[in-house]
Parts: C-alpha cells; structure tokens; sequence
C-alpha cells in the first residue's frame, strides 16, 4: 500500500475516544477504535500532536518532541497503538511543528540567557526605540512580537507561547533529524508538517503594507525552506520508504509544484492547499459569505489539473463542519453523501477528519465561555477592539470557529465518548447523529462512506486515473477519471436545487444517494457515480 492508494484518516485525540474517564480523549481510546477504523477501511491515520505541550494550542505548542502529553497515555501506549494499528494494516502519520516549539520548550527557557548555546534558536532581537523590532502581525491576529523579562522581544508567527525556531541556525536541521529518526524507527510511514512552508525568514525587515499578515513575503515559501525541504526528504524520509504531507498555506498551484520539488529532488510528496477553502470568503476566513459551489468546484479542477497529485480534504480540526458549510442541514444525508463522493474519487489522497463519516456538523454553542480554542478567543477580541459589534463577532464565532470541528466524536447517543465530563462539550445533535445509530443502517452516511472507500479500492481508475472536468454550472459538478479504458463519471448537484445535466449518464451505476429514481434531473444535493461502458470510451 503506497499513500496513493491509501484512505487517510485524521484523529484529532483529545476529542476522539476518552478510555479513562477524565473527559479528555487518550491514546487507549484510539487503541479502542482501531477496528471501527479497519472496518471503515482506513489505512493511514494522520495524528494530530500528541507530544508533550502545555496545550495553549492544543498540542501544536510541543515542549518535548521525544515525550507523549501524560494526559494521553505514555510512550508505552504509543508503542501499542503502533503495534495494534501495524496488526490491522493501519499506518501512522505523524504531525510534525518545524516552525515553532512551546515556550515551555527547554530550548526556549534556555535561551532567555543571552549567554546561553541557544540563544540563537529562537529570534531575540532589541525593539527599535520604544517600538517592536519590525510590523509583522501573526496568524493569530497579534503582533508577531512579545517582551522577554530582559526588555528584547522574541518572533511569534502563531501564538504568543509559540516562538518561532530560526532555521538560520546550524543545529536546527541536526535537532530536527534526531526527532525525525525517532519517530520514524517507531515504524510510522510519514508526517503531516505543519505550517511547514513559512519556517525560514530571509530578513527581519518591516513586511509591505497588508491588511493580514504583515511580513509574509519576507517568510513564505523561501529559498532556504526549499533547500531544507529537499534535505529532510534526501537523507531521511526516502531512505526509510516514507513519505511527508505538507500543510502549506496561503500558496497557489505554481508555489505548491515548486514545493512538491522535482523527480530528483524532491520536497513534499503532497500537500494540503487552501485555496478552495476561500470558496466561502471575502479575504479571510473570519468574513464569511454564501458559499459558492461553482468557485469551489473550479478550484478544485485547477488544483486537479495543475498538480500531479493533492493531499484532498474538505475538513480538519482548524476548519468548520462541511456538512454545515458547503452542504446543507436540510438535506443532511444527501449533501453529506454527495460531499464525501467528491472527496474521494477526486485524484488525490482523501483525508477524512474524524466524525465526517457520519455527518458531525457544527457546535450549538450558547456563549464565548464555551469555546476553549485561542485562535477564537484572541479573534473575539481583536473584533471588539475594532468596534465589530456583538452580533457579527458572535456570528463570525458560530460559524468559523475551529472549536466547530473538535467538538468531541459522536460515538452514541449518550456518553460513548467519556464517561466523565468532556473537555469541550459534546453537540447535542449527538442524539441523532452518532457512530452506533449509524453502524446497522444501511441508508446511513456512515455506510455510504464504507461502500465508496471499497469503490474506490476496487477501481484503480480512481486512483491513478486521469481527472477530466465535464460540468461546473450552477452547482453541479461533473468530471471523468479515465484509465486506459476505464472510464468513471461523476455527477454531483452541490445545490439544494433541482437541476438539469444535459449529458449521457448511461452505464452501471456504481453509487448513488437516492434511490434510483428520475434519471433526468439531479435532486438536491444527488451524487451519481457511474462506470461507463468499454465501448463508450
Ligand atoms: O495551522 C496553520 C494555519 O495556517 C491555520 O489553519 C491556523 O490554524 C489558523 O486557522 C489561521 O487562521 C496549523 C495547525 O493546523 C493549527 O492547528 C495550529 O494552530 C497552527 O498551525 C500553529 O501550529
Ligand atoms: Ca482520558
């Protein structure tokens, strides 16, 4: 199994199975649910930080790369997990932060000390008169700068305990192999780095004028990054037949070839790209206006035929529901069916995020007190500061909200995720939506997820095959995978509408969302997938 033909499936742990009762998910609660993802038919999962943090973002604030956050397990637990997924043929992925550490990093402590070996791991650098050393803004909102007790000021592109790690340094890469080697004579396959196309500045001049982000181009996709991407592939990802899955933002399909590398020197093996997730927006993420299923669709056709192959997902635990944001509550089943048909038979890799498989949709939160993510609660504020009124701020909350996808998984109707109290709070639609309601009913998304992921296994057209756009028009969205003379068609209606498609649907139907009804026109929300004859080709 290659991460081509790999079904990939992310666990974001603290909010995916708790086995001890302290209401935070564990390592022992994934081990308890190795054979609900086997029966799935996943085979690699993506592990959201599991390293020791302080958690101010949740584990990608990682004090020590080589230990396992007590509150999930011990490095025992994590060596069974391997060991148990190993015995089902389920593969590891690892997320891996290059671009920061914690603050409780001992690195960082010891660099507070001018004097200190590592001082120079981190950037600490004098303000300029009364002001910051340069006008970056992070990706929290902030400024990209904080005060040390000695008056300098240190780098933070994400939050303040997250200070940035300066690759300009000789022993970052030397640091970074020794973790990269350990994790990897673990015997997982590969890693999903983080932010991983931001992590080396070629200067800490003041950024061009922009309304987010200030500083980017003095840090996004640089030429040493490229340099250091291809030197972690060279001399140890290929050497141990693994692979790395970048998470690269704010890139077009030009700056993600040029980080997929070349055949001889190769960088990331795919990524995750952001630009169908504007698809929705005005700017940023926070300015949210009526999806637009056309622009989605187009995207994604782009990033299918200008790249050789996409890490695609359509979740994960920074992004809302998709379910809530490009299908509808109305039509629950049918547009989270007709989603998941995009996701995987698109030519790529399919990530699956934890409780997409049964349709988990955004959190009924009542107030700001229930969301414990930053990036939330440093938005709400920098939107007050800018007189933003309440009832934008909260809408804004409600509906871009990462808190939105680590609402804890849905395993029953009751407390199958913890008998204690959970960490966040579970959606009260778990009534409805839950794994076990969803398990024995054939017409249940859960299902649909199952039969599609055996579709795809027994049709190497859906891997390796070519993507050939038909349709994008008003929400229907229509393309060909052909192999050889193996041919694929499908049909999606990403509209609440009834719509026509004015070409041949002829042949066998391989799935389908509705019942076999009205071949003309496509119901709200339909997904066909359709395996056309030989001599149609
Ligand atoms: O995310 C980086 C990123 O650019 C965003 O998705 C970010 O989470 C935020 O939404 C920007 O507005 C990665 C991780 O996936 C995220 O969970 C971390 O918080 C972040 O890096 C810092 O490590
Ligand atoms: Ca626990």
């Amino acid at each position: 199994m290659t991460f081509k033909q790999g079904i990939f499936y992310q666990i974001y742990p603290r909010s995916f199975k708790d086995a001890n009762g302290d209401g935070i998910g564990d390592i022992k609660g994934i081990i308890s649910k190795l054979d609900y993802l086997l029966q799935l038919g996943v085979n690699y999962i993506w592990l959201s930080p599991v390293y020791a943090s302080p958690n101010v973002d949740f584990g990608y604030d990682i004090s020590d790369y080589f230990s396992i956050n007590p509150e999930y397990g011990t490095m025992a637990d994590m060596d069974k997990l391997i060991a148990e997924g190993k015995k089902r043929g389920i593969y590891f992925v690892m997320d891996l932060v290059m671009n920061h550490t914690s603050s409780e990093h001992a690195w960082f402590k010891s660099s507070l000390d001018p004097n200190s070996p590592y001082r120079d791991y981190y950037f600490h650098r004098p303000g300029k008169g009364n002001k910051l050393p340069n006008n970056w803004t992070s990706f929290f909102g902030e400024k990209a700068w904080s005060k040390n007790a000695d008056g300098t000021y240190y780098l933070h592109l994400f939050a303040q305990n997250q200070p940035d790690l300066n690759w300009d340094h000789p022993m970052m890469y030397e640091e970074f192999k020794k973790i990269i080697l350990f994790w990897l004579n673990k015997g997982i396959k590969g890693f999903r780095c983080d932010v991983v196309n931001v992590m080396c500045k070629t200067d800490l001049e003041n950024g061009k004028n922009r309304l987010f982000l200030k500083g980017l181009e003095k840090y996004q996709s640089t030429p040493k990054n490229h340099m250091y991407l291809k030197r972690i592939h060279k001399e140890l990802i290929e050497p141990n037949g693994a692979f790395l899955v970048g998470e690269t933002v704010m890139i077009n399909t030009q700056q993600a070839n040029d980080l997929l590398g070349t055949e001889s020197e190769k960088e990331l093996d795919m990524m995750f790209g952001f630009e169908h997730m504007d698809a929705d927006q005005f700017l940023v993420k926070w300015f949210k206006r009526k999806f637009n299923p056309d622009k989605f669709n187009r995207i994604l056709t782009k990033w299918q035929l200008e790249l050789p192959w996409n890490a695609n997902y359509f979740e994960n635990h920074d992004q809302p529901r998709s379910v809530s944001r490009y299908g509808s509550l109305h039509y629950h089943k049918e547009s989270a069916k007709m989603l998941s048909t995009v996701l995987l038979t698109l030519k790529g890799s399919p990530f699956i995020f934890q409780g997409q498989e049964i349709g988990m949709t955004n959190v009924d939160y009542k107030s700001l007190d229930e969301y414990m993510d930053i990036e939330t609660k440093n938005i709400w504020a920098l939107a007050k500061k800018l007189w933003i009124p309440k009832f934008y701020r909260w809408h804004m909350i409600k509906t871009v909200s990462r808190d939105n996808a680590r609402s804890p998984m849905q395993w029953d109707a009751k407390g199958g995720f913890s008998t204690g109290k959970p960490w966040l709070r579970i959606n009260h639609n778990q009534k409805i939506i839950n794994v076990e309601a969803q398990t024995d009913d054939g017409n249940s998304i859960l299902s649909y997820y199952k039969r599609l992921i055996k579709i795809r296994q027994q049709h190497p057209v859906l891997i390796d095959g070519d993507f050939v756009p038909l349709v994008i028009k008003k929400g229907v969205f229509a393309y060909h995978r052909v192999l050889g003379n193996q041919k694929i068609l499908v049909v999606v209606n990403m509209s609440s509408k009834y719509r026509k498609f004015k070409h041949s649907m002829d042949g066998e139907i391989l799935l389908q969302n509705y019942p076999p009804l009205e071949m003309k026109r496509l119901r709200p929300y339909e997904a066909r997938i359709i395996e056309v004859q030989n001599d149609q080709v």
